[in-house]
């Protein structure tokens, strides 16, 4: 399918072909508009920004860079190209032919996911939206951006299928999807990590690390799904997750790298009286948001998963690599609480399914962490950044409503409520981030002395390049 640019919403889905839908998205698009001029990123709203825009899913056209001022953004609908004869790959309906429409029994079911998806992209960018403010660089005030502008393209591409398979409800879906706000206390966003506060740097890259990366294997299970526009659709949004998981991956091992090297040069191996963050610090949001980013996955035992793993809406990750694709008698184990020792439980594999998605997205992170490690180890200082167990500081789930170590040993509320300040970011961790981060870094090259320059620019240009034309 070829991409219409000049069209008022560039698509790769032949918009043109039906003249009811495309008015129906049209006259949603200044609704858009207006939530990101209301909620959007604050500032720099008339700068010129050097921006990658998709205008074709194809290697070569997806990734087109030019200065753009947000509220101009080309916001397109893409999905990547058909796969020929693809089949279903898992559930009751494995091997059966892939869905262009949605099946009558299934409607409810596939509606919930793709706004369940499609909420936590408009609420990234609320929770980003002060950022701007406080950057560490241009570098790095551009990137942040790129993130907002693509979220909400992930927010069109949902939008696109809610109009054009859901008929009115799927319209309404799409004006509520503009009226939630995330950390609203009468309307908030659906998943509770949406409606966290993202109030500096640390937790942004902490958000792109850990809740983008929730992200990338959801898509990467909705990318399995029987309902084919839904998979084409995750399909591409992950090509352009990537560079959003780069952010806040490298964004971390940054930071680290100049916290281990002021430590290393400071008697008591502090980081905080030379301009650095404390890697403690570092290690408490880490815990806080990787646990708030477990949550995500939903409960270890889940009827609803079952459901959608057996209807073929919602696989895993790289579905093909599981060994069985069925799971009909298949039974998992898990660790949980019982009083104040830990027992192992057995349930069917279908109910643990997004403990299967949770493994994933864990070793995905350990990677991360390992990586992490070897540039302190680099610098020569000694601290080792770890993963808490999976069952700390969980909300959702078999965990939840107990209290576990960052091993993951069961402890008493008394035992928790005295260590929990060595575990989560206190007040008094947040000061000392804020402290480093009160105005924006701007200056060609500059950068905050609370993190490293990253070791290459965008696209090939130069770290000091122009990434935000400021005149
Ligand atoms: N917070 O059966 P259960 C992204 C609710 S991120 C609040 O255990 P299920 C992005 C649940 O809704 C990817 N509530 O869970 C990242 C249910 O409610 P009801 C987003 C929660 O259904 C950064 C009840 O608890 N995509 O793209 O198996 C920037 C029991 O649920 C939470 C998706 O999530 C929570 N954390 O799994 C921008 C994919 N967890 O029925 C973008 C679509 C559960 O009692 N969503 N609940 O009212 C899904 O696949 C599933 O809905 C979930 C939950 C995996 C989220
Ligand atoms: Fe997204
Ligand atoms: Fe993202």
């Amino acid at each position: 399918m070829t991409v219409d640019l000049s069209a008022k919403i560039p698509n790769n889905v032949d918009l043109d072909s039906d003249p009811r839908l495309r008015r129906a998205l049209e006259a949603w698009q200044p609704k858009y508009v207006d939530w990101w001029k209301e909620v959007g990123p604050v500032g720099y709203q008339t700068k010129e920004i050097y921006l990658r825009t998709a205008v074709d899913v194809g290697a070569k056209g997806w990734a087109n860079f030019d200065y753009v001022r947000m509220p101009d953004y080309r916001w397109g609908i893409f999905l990547s190209d058909a796969a020929p004869d693809r089949r279903i790959g898992f559930g009751d309906v494995a091997d059966d032919p892939v869905w262009t429409d949605v099946p009558g029994e299934h409607r409810a079911a596939l509606r919930r996911l793709i706004v369940t998806q499609a909420d936590t992209e408009p609420a990234s960018v609320e929770q980003q939206r002060k950022l701007g403010a406080i950057c560490p660089s241009q570098y790095d005030l551009r990137n942040l951006f790129q993130v907002n502008v693509e979220e909400g393209r992930h927010l069109w591409a949902m939008v696109y299928l809610l109009h054009r398979y859901f008929g009115r409800d799927g319209r309404d879906e799409g004006d509520e999807l503009l009226q939630r706000r995330a950390g609203s206390p009468d309307k908030p966003r659906i998943l509770a990590t949406f409606n966290q506060p993202v109030e500096d740097w640390l937790d942004f890259f902490m958000f792109t690390m850990f809740t983008d990366r929730d992200g990338k294997f959801q898509l990467l299970s909705l990318a399995e799904s029987a309902f084919d526009p839904l998979a084409r659709s995750a399909q591409f949004m992950l090509t352009e997750e990537a560079h959003h998981l780069f952010v806040g991956e490298t964004g971390i091992d940054r930071i680290v790298q100049r916290s281990a090297e002021l430590s290393r040069n400071d008697p008591n191996g502090e980081a905080h009286s030379h301009g650095g963050i404390d890697l403690p610090v570092i290690q408490r949001y880490l815990n806080l948001w990787f646990s708030s980013c477990l949550d995500l996955f939903g409960g270890e035992v889940s009827s609803n998963a079952a459901t959608y793993f057996a209807a073929g809406l919602k696989g895993r990750p790289n579905e093909a690599k599981f060994p069985d694709h069925v799971e009909r008698d298949e039974v998992r184990l898990l660790e949980v609480a019982d009083h104040d020792h830990l027992v192992m439980r057995e349930v069917a594999a279908r109910l643990a399914i997004n403990e299967d998605v949770r493994d994933a997205y864990i070793r995905d992170c350990e990677r991360a962490v390992a990586r992490w490690n070897r540039t302190i180890e680099n610098v020569g200082f000694r601290y080792k950044l770890r993963l808490p167990n999976r069952r700390f500081h969980r909300m959702i789930g078999e965990h939840a409503g107990h209290h576990f170590s960052p091993d993951g040993e069961p402890i008493s509320p008394e035992v928790y409520a005295r260590r929990v300040d060595e575990w989560l970011p206190t007040a008094a961790d947040r000061v000392a981030v804020r402290a480093l981060q009160t105005r924006p870094v701007t200056g060609a090259g500059e950068f905050a002395s609370w993190i490293a320059p990253p070791q290459r620019g965008i696209n090939g240009q130069p770290i000091d390049f122009t990434y935000v034309r400021f005149e």
